[in-house]
């Protein structure tokens, strides 16, 4: 377990295409920095991605932190959906389509979650280069809930498009 005073690791991707993506997640690590009883980690650099799902939508910029958060898993997903509220997200029915923010709940702890809401790990997460090749750079190898390796699940998707971009500074940003 990753728990030591009430507080757990979790895992937030991080997607935009819409806008101006790297302010959008500049502006949204920024507010999660801000997140009471929580702190940012590590983040990886950024990385350029083919959309997955929906090819006719520009492609997206996406990234991983690891936080450190003294939050229940609802309260943190709470707090997520504000930020990306705050950052203009408009949530509309189409699944896999554009936007100008997309905060995900990868991993909480080594907890295993599904409820109504929230379904951790993400249920995507493993099929997802985009997801994976952040995730990487941050953790090397890691185990996820459920005993598959991060290295196993990023072999299964290597012919996905990813471009390192290079590291954004959000805390020096406006
Ligand atoms: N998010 C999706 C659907 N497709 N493709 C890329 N490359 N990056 C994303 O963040 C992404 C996607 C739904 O959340
Ligand atoms: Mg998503
Ligand atoms: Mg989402």
């Amino acid at each position: 377990m990753t728990h030591d005073q009430g507080l757990v690791n979790a895992w937030i991707g991080f997607g935009a295409n819409l806008g101006d993506p790297q302010k959008a997640i500049q502006s949204a690590l920024r507010s999660l920095v801000s997140t009471s009883g929580t702190s940012v980690t590590a983040v990886s650099s950024f990385y350029r991605t083919a959309p997955v799902g929906f090819d006719d939508q520009p492609d997206f910029l996406n990234g991983v932190a690891r936080i450190k958060t003294n939050l229940d898993s609802g309260v943190l997903l709470g707090r997520l959906l504000e930020i990306e509220a705050e950052i203009g997200r408009i949530r509309t029915s189409e699944r896999f389509g554009p936007r100008v923010i997309d905060l995900d709940l990868l991993l909480f702890g080594d907890q295993i979650i599904d409820s109504d809401v929230l379904t951790v790990p993400h249920p995507r997460m493993q099929l997802r280069r985009f997801v994976l090749e952040p995730l990487a750079e941050i953790e090397g190898e890691m185990v996820f809930p459920g005993g598959i390796t991060l290295s196993a699940c990023l072999k299964d998707c290597e012919n996905q498009e990813v471009t390192r971009e290079g590291v954004i500074d959000f805390l020096g940003a406006n």
